[in-house]
């Protein structure tokens, strides 16, 4: 349907963990080196969860030199046959988007982003008709408007929500499981802020990691070892599926960051 975000999964771009993945930037848990095997772990864990609701996964090799390479939700955002591929907002990442926008440049046409513009794919999410978007310290004024053009052409609209710098990204406090719904981390957002949706299934900030969520109707991919949160999610409707998170949370990851979807 036209000016309606297409939720159909059918395939997820996603790349391996780099070796230098200690490297990885981390800015809010850094309690210990992330480590790259157990990170490989979980990211098949992840991919098998992906395929099981029946995602193709296709899997670039790591990109030398790159330690978050494998967080590929932040370098494309896919807008019907139109794939606008940012600047991303850290230093160490900015240039991680190049063989990704080549890889698409194949089905997609690419809208590359102007010089001094930013924004990281992590800071939108995707809602029914519109595309909430965080201003962040990834995310600039310039790089929310270049995304705002391109989704008008889609008939998208485009709400801008402030991220204080305490947060990574906008999908770090929320996503949207499925149409009507949105899933947010109490302490982050408020109900103004999300009066758009029918439903709000808000997580206690203290369980907020789980507000990041992939949904194939009404069957959700969770963060392993959220008690409430899967509760919460059990009693709106849910069935679900848990996937290990902890070696991505240590660099401020959540579930959507491992992959876009493209198809
Ligand atoms: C970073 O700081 O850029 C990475 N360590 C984590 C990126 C997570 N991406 C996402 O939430 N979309």
């Amino acid at each position: 349907m036209p000016g309606t975000f297409d939720r159909s999964r059918g395939r997820a771009l996603t790349r391996e963990v780099s070796p230098l993945y200690a490297e990885a930037v981390s800015s809010y848990f850094n309690t210990r080196t992330p480590d790259y095997e157990a990170a490989r772990g979980s990211q098949e864990a992840y991919f098998a969860a992906l395929r099981a609701h029946g995602t193709e996964v296709v899997t670039l090799p790591a990109l030398e030199g790159f330690p978050d390479c494998s967080f590929t939700e932040d370098t494309a955002v896919i807008l019907d046959d139109r794939a606008v591929i940012p600047n991303l907002g850290h230093p160490s990442r900015d240039g991680e988007q190049d063989s990704i926008a080549d890889f698409l440049a194949d089905d997609f046409e690419i809208a590359r982003m102007p010089r001094g513009a930013t924004l990281d794919g992590g800071d939108v999410v995707f809602y029914d008709d519109r595309f909430l978007v965080g201003l962040s310290t990834r995310t600039n004024r310039e790089g929310a408007d270049f995304l705002a053009e391109h989704a008008k052409d889609s008939g998208v609209g485009v709400q801008l929500f402030d991220v204080p710098a305490s947060t990574l990204h906008l999908t770090t406090v929320c996503s949207s499981p499925r149409p009507g719904t949105m899933v947010a981390a109490e302490g982050h957002l408020t109900e103004a802020d999300l009066s758009f949706a029918e439903e709000v299934i808000w997580i206690p900030e203290e369980e907020g990691y789980a507000a990041n969520t992939i949904a194939y109707g009404d069957r959700v991919i969770m963060a392993d070892g959220y008690k409430r949160a899967r509760e919460l999610f059990l009693d709106a409707g849910f069935s679900v599926t848990s996937v290990e998170m902890e070696e991505f949370r240590e660099v401020d990851a959540s579930l959507t960051c491992l992959s876009v979807f493209i198809g």
